[in-house]
């Protein structure tokens, strides 16, 4: 008892954060190294003022949320323990926002796996100790799992593994009988997540472990209360995109209270330690 996820950097690479929401602003990770708004890349990482993170999307210091996804999964991961509106699950890890997931203007498929590519290395150099990712695509549109492109996320996946930062992913909402991508590299590396409902039934949206061997569990993603960045400020929302932070919520944990486990150690007592019940239905 007593982890709150102190000390822990989660990354949260999504469509941006809201990082001056009132139930978010003191648990937004801070770029000690990088002195705010002089025009000048003071910690040599190659970002100027990244204060707060960075937006891949529209390539700018400024990662706030344009649509609400990333918000949300934020506020699941650490609102702050306040009595107000949300309590995260990791309510004192920090949170890193990184914009990879852009709009129609910014973006198209491509840029979004090359955004979604540097957004990992970002994450990692920076600091990351977990990477959560509620996003997914399909190879097929990319020219299959051998394309460059699809490769190139591959290759930075490892690289996260390597230094031993949890990759954790949204199984996806097709339904199907096996995640989607990325999640589906939780055969190698990272957790893929599915979602269930209050009565931890698998969500009718969900897609399923399938028949490869990979880690995979699942976690709440039904009419899910967190933070947005308009309007009153908290709204409900399902997906596996709910469910993903709840298990990088827990991954912080872990890993404030054991900072000597590897990934692959921390997902091995995830998916040793989930209750099989659901694996059965
Ligand atoms: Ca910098
Ligand atoms: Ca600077
Ligand atoms: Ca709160």
């Amino acid at each position: 008892l007593g982890s709150t996820g102190e000390g822990i950097i989660v990354a949260v690479l999504d469509t941006g954060v809201d990082y001056t929401h009132t139930d978010l602003a003191d648990n937004i990770w801070v770029n000690a190294d990088e002195i705010p708004d002089n025009g000048i890349d003071d910690d040599n990482n190659g970002f100027i003022d990244d204060t707060t993170g960075w937006d891949f999307a529209y390539e700018s210091n400024t990662p706030t949320d344009w649509y609400g996804h990333g918000t949300h999964v934020a506020g699941i991961i650490a609102g702050i323990n306040d009595a107000v509106g949300v309590t995260g699950v990791a309510y004192n890890a920090s949170i890193m926002p990184v914009t990879v997931i852009g709009d129609y203007w910014s973006q198209d498929g491509y840029e979004f796996l090359a955004d979604l590519t540097d957004g990992i290395y970002y994450a990692v150099d920076n600091g990351a100790d977990v990477i959560n990712l509620s996003l997914g695509y399909d190879p097929a549109w990319f020219g299959g799992l051998e394309s460059p492109a699809i490769a190139a996320v591959a290759d930075a996946m490892a690289y996260a593994q390597a230094e031993g930062t949890v990759v954790v992913m949204a199984a996806g909402n097709e339904y199907s009988a096996s995640p989607g991508y990325p999640a589906a590299y939780a055969c190698d590396w990272g957790i893929s997540v599915g979602a269930c409902d209050s009565e931890a039934d698998l969500a009718n949206f969900s897609n399923n472990a399938g028949f490869t061997q990979l880690d995979y569990v699942v976690a709440p993603g039904v009419e899910i209360y967190s933070t947005i960045p308009w309007e009153g400020d908290y709204a409900y929302f399902s997906g596996t995109s709910m469910a993903s932070p709840y298990v990088a919520g827990v991954v912080a944990l872990i890993m404030a209270a054991n900072p000597d486990l590897s990934a692959e150690e921390i997902e091995a007592l995830l998916t040793t330690t989930a209750n099989l019940d659901m694996m059965m239905a």
